[in-house]
């Protein structure tokens, strides 16, 4: 079986890497011609890991090109994800699987509804990697994924292919929860420290807008029968700040880049949501607001 990855990336390169690794056959779907191009004069994907850099040259070819697939990981950011499925959909075998590696809530539904008779498997990931240049990886620091369907159903039996591939995988009969509780801490963090201009142990000294923020995902959380995914929120949000206050949030790094922030898949659900279920949460509204106003002032979407 073929695990083909559409989304060569960070994180795409990352599974690509270590799935090839462990003997596994991989194909690499890039977007055009010229990419393709870039890719073989770039000699193939590499890997650095502590320690050790990689490069193999794994098979890589379009979609259009691509035999039927089976098993396709979805690597791309979230605001892509649905057009990428459209685009997919008359590409899948019947039965096919797709794992959506997409950050934060929204994008997940809607490839859902792009593939009717697919599998997706959502995918929670706390592993972290950066593009050194195109087709190039660097793997950050350790995580792990959570992995787990939408629409329930059993672990398939890859997962422990995954694990032996070095890929830390655990199976998570509601991925739902865990993909909002992960939102809800992006939330309270990631569009506070943009703000702020901050790494995240800057965010130490903005206890009272934290706690504000907190105290309305976590009414969100339980209006939206997330009840577990609200549990110990704050103390959780103060940990993570804490255990990274020498980072700058993937959102405040998408920001100095220039680059689109995944911000309507966090924050924007979160609203709509919100919005969706009568609920006023006026300190989310607001950081919403003041947001998309600091995005716009920098030329960049706010959707
Ligand atoms: P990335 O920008 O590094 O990679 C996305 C890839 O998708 C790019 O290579 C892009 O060229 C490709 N792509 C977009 N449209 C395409 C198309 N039409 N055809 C082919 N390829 C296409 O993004 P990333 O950092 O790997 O993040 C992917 C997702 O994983 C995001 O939702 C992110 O929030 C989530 N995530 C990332 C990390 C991380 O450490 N990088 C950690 C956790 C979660
Ligand atoms: O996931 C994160 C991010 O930067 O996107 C953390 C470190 C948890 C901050 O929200």
């Amino acid at each position: 079986m073929t695990w083909s990855i559409l989304g060569a990336g960070s994180l795409g390169s990352l599974w690509a890497m270590r799935l090839a690794a462990a003997g596994l056959e991989v194909q690499l779907l890039l977007r055009d011609p010229q990419r393709l191009a870039d890719y073989q004069r770039a000699g193939g994907l590499t890997l650095e890991q502590p320690g050790r850099c990689i490069t193999r040259r794994l098979p890589a070819r379009l979609l259009a090109e691509a035999p039927p697939l089976q098993r396709l990981l979805l690597a791309c950011k979230a605001y892509d994800a649905a057009a990428l499925a459209e685009r997919l959909a008359p590409h899948l075998q019947p039965g096919a699987e797709i794992l959506l590696l997409q950050n934060g809530l929204g994008s997940q539904q809607a490839v859902a509804a792009a593939l009717p008779g697919v599998r997706c498997i959502a995918v929670s990931s706390t592993e972290g990697a950066h593009r050194r240049r195109d087709f190039h990886c660097v793997q950050a620091g350790a995580g792990n994924n959570w992995l787990g369907d939408l629409s329930g159903g059993p672990a398939p039996h890859w997962l422990a292919e995954l694990q032996r591939a070095g890929i830390p995988a655990q199976w998570c009969s509601d991925i739902l929860a865990r993909l909002w509780r992960k939102l809800a801490i992006n939330c309270a963090i990631n569009p506070l420290s943009v703000l702020q201009d901050c790494r995240n142990g800057g965010l130490l000294a903005q206890r009272a807008p934290l706690e504000a923020l907190c105290d309305e995902l976590q009414q969100l959380l339980i209006a939206a029968e997330q009840s577990a995914a609200a549990e110990g929120l704050k103390a959780e949000v103060w940990r993570i700040i804490e255990a990274t206050a020498a980072n700058y949030s993937s959102m405040h790094q998408d920001v100095a880049a220039g680059r689109r922030t995944e911000v309507d898949y966090l924050l924007g659900h979160a609203c709509r949501e919100a919005a969706r279920l009568g609920l006023a949460l006026p300190h989310l509204s607001a950081l919403q607001r003041q947001l998309a106003a600091h995005l716009t002032a920098r030329g960049l979407p706010t959707h």
